[in-house]
């Protein structure tokens, strides 16, 4: 009989990668019911269609609250033909991947916009491609000079670029990923506070991210770096020491006041306090009855 006490338990291997990858549906963790590493619709189902020249299918994520921002500015500036219905897609469910809304974004990601005020449909997917199409369409948010336009592209495809770092790095493996990877957190901590400190120097220098202009650059990056800045985006404002970032902050409360922004963060969204949620929007008058707040609620 042996008298060695019992060995502790080995720490887990390091996973080996195998030659060739194969889809674990379990691995998934919280979103597994959602990711396929496949492309396509998973069902037939069709798309609702209201009587506005804008028919929009989305959800209040920071990538849909950008379109249903712009289309409140738009609004505001007395363009009727921004007037939109504004469908809920409930991605936890998996409506992205509906048959309807796959024709109209092949991507099954919200937000995606039908443009129906031609004689045909135009679809139009990817939140940067959304923002271009309206304002070129109406001549609004994009500077009419050729170096404050180029500022502002530069500002908006930098948010495109950035986002997912912040979102499918930091915020997966900070608040969803089944367990606490340091190395990863590390890394996409590293890359955020270097992001933030990107928007605070350049709005150290000018009022907003395009010179004195609020813009489309404005309307894309704020719904992910002003709710990053307000603690907002996976619990990680302490963590992130984002009240550091003071000017980011100061644009922050500045476009948090303008009313379009108000109301277009209340469209397609499903969670804060229930009188600001308006899960779908077909007319001005449908906020008539909800609390606009700014950025401070969540
Ligand atoms: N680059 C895209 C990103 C869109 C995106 O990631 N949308 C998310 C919600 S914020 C989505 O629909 N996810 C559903 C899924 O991945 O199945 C854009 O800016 O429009």
């Amino acid at each position: 009989m042996s008298t060695e006490p019992p060995s502790p338990p080995s720490p887990p291997s390091p996973y080996v990668p195998p030659k060739v990858w194969t889809w674990n549906k379990a691995s998934g963790g919280r979103f597994a019911n959602i990711n396929r590493p496949i492309a396509g619709p998973t069902h037939e189902k069709a798309l609702p269609r209201g009587r506005h020249p804008m028919q929009l299918y989305s959800l209040a994520t920071p990538n849909g609250v950008k379109v249903t921002v712009m289309l409140e500015e738009l609004l505001a500036r007395g363009h009727a033909g921004a007037e939109y219905d504004a469908w809920l897609v409930r991605i936890h469910e998996g409506e992205q991947f509906g048959s309807g809304f796959v024709a109209v974004n092949p991507n099954s990601k919200i937000p995606a916009l039908l443009d129906c005020s031609g004689p045909e449909p135009v679809r139009v997917f990817e939140s940067g491609a959304i923002l271009l199409h309206l304002a070129q369409k109406f001549g609004e948010f994009l500077p009419a000079d050729p170096a404050a336009r180029a500022e502002c592209l530069s500002w908006l495809f930098w948010q495109m670029g950035s986002a997912p770092y912040l979102g499918g790095g930091f915020g997966h493996f900070y608040a969803y990923a089944p367990s606490k990877i340091e190395y990863a957190i590390d890394r996409f901590a590293m890359e955020v506070k270097r992001q933030l400190d990107v928007l605070d120097r350049r709005l150290a220098e000018s009022a907003y991210l395009a010179g004195d202009e609020y813009s489309v650059a404005d309307i894309a990056v704020w719904p992910w770096y002003g709710a990053l800045a307000k603690g907002l985006l996976y619990e990680g404002g302490e963590f992130l020491q984002v009240h550091e970032y003071r000017h980011v902050q100061r644009w922050t409360d500045l476009i948090a006041e303008r009313p379009a922004v108000r109301r277009g963060r209340m469209v397609n969204r499903i969670q804060g306090q229930p009188s600001s949620q308006l899960h779908e929007r077909h007319d001005a008058s449908d906020f008539d009855m909800r609390t606009q707040d700014k950025m401070g609620s969540p």
